[in-house]
């Protein structure tokens, strides 16, 4: 069994569940490159400690994050609605009352969230270290800095800026490995009163719907309310609130402070009990996800076995970061899946990671639909499906594994 130590704690961490032999979840790559790619054994780890679900070997960052990193946040309508609603209720919340409020935005990709404080002129910085996505989020009018956030950093925004009322951050949380520095840093940029609020998918959701494919090389840490407590209180701070979100596939919202500065709310006594209940801060919780996950794989290689003996085609919709843990880990390639069409045009004429099934182009997903469609977005199937009328009204057919596999 694999040693690491918890990058929360410090104490040893063991491997739990292992998923093999892992390339990069944004990996997509040309032929040319098959004989350059990356692959890390990719297994996780559970601190009884820290209480934190973590990876136990991630990639550097700058393997992961980079100028040619392939994902954009606006690719989907509903998630610049999200963010616009995130943005608005911080700025009507109870926390931001400063006159000229400052706010800032760790991992601000492309600006999806940031333009809503641009647009009514609210002081902001957008930190972003992949520079294609932070070239796009100042095309936009957002104020970004391409580079990764350290208590450096954070010493060098209070000198030019002043201290910040507000740091917000959205699905970037759970990608920092040195989480405790980001938290240092957090702690020099903020005043007295300022406030944290960030979302992350939720580790109550992945045990609860075996969405085991949130688990890939960015995502070094899924939290829950429990853990980040924990790892907050390093540096004084506490939860004061919670709000579960449906976007990717479950995901919550913390909202932190300084103890003693707001009254902690209700929402997260509930969420602490029912984490509990849950046993999200016990190992044997880990344990019994090992053995849904393997149920799990098993399901679905079978189903498109079946299918592929039946002379079906069958084609992924969407070539997301998630789909690259299913497809390796299940060992599913170009002999069941003839393509993986997908909107982001970074990503097309690529080869999905490890497994190097083709991406293509939105089109051809319309022109040339399979039998079958694996539903690897799964986390916007409102969206696909509202858009997607055609595909099933002539007979095409959806395959999702969560909760559980089955044709839709
Ligand atoms: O945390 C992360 C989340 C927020 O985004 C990152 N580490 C990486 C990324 O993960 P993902 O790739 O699993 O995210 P999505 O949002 O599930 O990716 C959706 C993909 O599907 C995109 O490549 C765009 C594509 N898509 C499409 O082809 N047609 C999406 C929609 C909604 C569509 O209709």
């Amino acid at each position: 069994m694999e040693k690491s130590v918890c990058r929360v704690s410090g104490d040893a961490l063991s491997s739990l569940v292992n998923f093999g032999n892992m390339p990069l979840g944004n990996g997509f790559l040309l032929p040319k490159d098959f004989d350059r790619e990356y692959f890390y054994k990719m297994a996780v780890g559970f601190s009884e400690k820290s209480k934190m679900f973590q990876l136990i070997d991630q990639p550097t960052p700058e393997k992961m994050f980079h100028e040619e990193y392939a994902f954009y946040s606006s690719t989907s309508i509903r998630m610049a609605e999200h963010f616009k609603e995130f943005a608005n209720s911080i700025i009507a919340s109870e926390y931001l009352q400063s006159k000229d409020p400052f706010v800032v935005e760790l991992g601000c990709n492309d600006g999806i969230m940031l333009k809503n404080f641009a647009d009514k002129k609210i002081k902001h910085l957008g930190v972003e270290p992949s520079k294609n996505v932070a070239k796009a989020a100042n095309e936009k009018g957002v104020r970004t800095c391409s580079e990764f956030f350290s208590a450096e950093l954070a010493h060098k925004i209070v000198e030019e800026d002043g201290k910040a009322d507000a740091f917000l951050a959205a699905n970037v949380m759970c990608h920092i490995p040195n989480i405790v520095d980001v938290v240092e840093g957090i702690n020099i940029l903020l005043n007295d009163k300022g406030i944290i609020a960030f979302e992350d998918p939720y580790l109550g959701d992945v045990i609860e719907k075996v969405s085991y494919d949130q688990i890939y090389d960015e995502h070094v840490f899924l939290f829950s309310a429990i853990s980040i407590n924990n790892l907050f209180s390093q540096f004084d701070f506490e939860l004061i609130d919670v709000i579960h979100q449906p976007t990717h596939g479950g995901s919550m919202r913390y909202v932190l402070a300084k103890k003693g500065v707001f009254k902690i709310k209700e929402s997260v006594i509930k969420l602490l009990e029912k984490e509990n209940l849950q046993g999200l801060d016990k190992i044997e919780t880990v344990l019994k996800f090992k053995e849904n996950v393997e149920h799990s794989k098993g399901e679905l290689v079978t189903l498109l076995k079946k299918l592929k003996a039946q002379h079906k085609r069958i084609a992924g919709y969407g070539a997301t970061s998630k789909s690259t843990t299913i497809l390796n880990y299940c060992d599913i390639g170009p002999d069941l899946i003839e393509y993986i069409s997908d909107t982001t045009p970074i990503k097309q004429g690529k080869l999905t990671p490890g497994v190097h099934i083709p991406v293509v182009p939105y089109e051809t997903f319309k022109e040339n639909p399979p039998d079958y469609a694996i539903l690897f977005a799964w986390n916007h199937a409102e969206e696909i499906m509202a858009k997607e009328k055609d595909f099933m009204a002539k007979g095409g057919k959806w395959i999702t594994h969560v909760p559980n596999v089955r044709i839709l």
